[in-house]
């Protein structure tokens, strides 16, 4: 069994992999993976869940760039997110990707764990996320890594096997980030500014933040009762999704406030807005709560490309869309402060309000001291603060 700890590396327990528990579990999951009641998923069909209803999907390669633009505007003003297909990146480069993947966590534990993470970075091989000792738990494993800035991004700490991972991760990462700067286009075009100028204000192409995250969820037994991911927004600009081809699992909040089960197409990226974004369009997009289920039958993998402002500039309502009648919702707050903020409110309960007042008094000037004020009374743009830390 040791092959499935890891108790060093900063951690405040040892950390269990949830392969390890999926094996060994037999019927009944450990109490720390059980969500209370009200979290707990509906799992009837989708045609139950949120009334058979589907995001958006998006045809990224009609000629008419206007109309693209307007479709995905309306998508990310009413839903935070929608479906991209026929969007330019391979289909065989995301199944090499995906299968890539799948093939580092069918390696033996003991191969895994050369790559076990530290809440320091998160970077590498987890099972957790939050550092609070007896803290809640989700019903998946995952590895972390950087692609952006290059400073960042270390081949070295990328699993070594299979073969073919690091190549294909690289370019897949790089094809992703090509979709991303133009999806940022289309963003800004909807907004009725110059097709730049949302990318000039995560710091210009060359100048942005990206990682990847890829989750892998194993069998459950009782899936009723927990969740791959509990319900989060993502902290970051915007996120790029690659699902699994056969197994559903998202849910998103639909505008009316049901959960809705997430229909993949087959080769789309699933796109959603983060909380940056929603920041600098003064919260015309909207960054959407969203969770997993798990499967009682099947594992489940999903890839999600997180792409984000660059992390030291400030980031606030873009001041083409503040004036008389509407004004900046949020003050200005770099994604590395904001980072911080994130990581505090990953405590729980009175703890998160603590830590939230905290920052606040810590605050460098009033607009950021009003910004964690806010946080602290809307729920809505960070669902769940500990998650976020390893999007960062
Ligand atoms: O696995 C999924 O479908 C979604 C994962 C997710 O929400 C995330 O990685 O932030």
């Amino acid at each position: 069994m040791t092959s499935c700890f890891n108790s060093g590396a900063g951690w405040p327990e040892p950390v269990v992999r949830v392969q390890a528990v999926s094996d060994t579990c037999g019927d009944t999951i450990p109490e720390r993976y059980v969500k209370p009641l009200p979290e707990r998923p509906r799992l009837s069909p989708a045609s139950d869940v949120g009334g058979g209803r589907n995001i958006p999907v998006i045809d990224l390669s009609m000629p008419d760039v206007d109309a693209t633009s307007r479709a995905v505007a309306a998508a990310c003003r009413e839903w935070g997110f929608f479906q991209a297909v026929n969007h330019g990146v391979r289909p065989e480069l995301l199944r090499g990707a995906r299968a890539a993947w799948r093939g580092f966590f069918k390696q033996p534990a003991e191969v895994r764990e050369r790559y076990a993470n530290s809440p320091s970075t998160y970077e590498g091989y987890g099972s957790r996320l939050g550092t609070a000792k007896g803290g809640p738990l989700d019903w998946g494993d995952y590895y972390f890594l950087h692609l952006l800035p290059s400073s960042l991004k270390n081949h070295e700490k990328w699993p070594s096997l299979p073969y073919s991972l690091r190549g294909t991760t690289e370019e897949y990462g790089e094809e992703v980030l090509h979709l991303c700067r133009r999806v940022m286009r289309l963003l800004s075009s909807g907004l009725g500014l110059e097709a730049g100028r949302l990318q000039a204000a995560f710091g210009g192409e060359g100048g942005e933040g990206a990682c990847l995250r890829i989750n892998f969820y194993p069998r459950c037994p009782q899936p009723e009762l927990t969740l791959g991911v509990a319900g989060h927004s993502d902290p970051g600009g915007m996120t790029m999704l690659l699902v699994d081809d056969h197994v559903k699992g998202l849910q998103v909040r639909g505008p009316d406030g049901q959960w809705i089960i997430v229909d993949p197409v087959p080769d789309a990226f699933i796109v959603n807005i983060g909380d940056q974004i929603q920041v600098l369009s003064n919260a015309a997009y909207k960054s959407v709560e969203h969770r997993v289920t798990v499967s009682a039958t099947e594992d489940r993998l999903s890839m999600a490309f997180f792409y984000n402002p660059r992390s030291d500039l400030p980031i606030a309502p873009m001041a083409e869309l503040v004036g008389p009648g509407r004004p900046a919702l949020y003050p200005e707050m770099t994604f590395d402060e904001y980072r911080v903020f994130i990581r505090q409110r990953g405590l729980a309960g009175k703890a998160q309000l603590e830590s939230m007042q905290k920052a606040a008094a810590t605050a460098a000037d009033g607009g950021r001291r009003q910004l964690v004020h806010q946080l602290a009374a809307t729920e809505h743009i960070i669902s769940r603060a500990s998650w976020s830390v390893s999007d960062a």
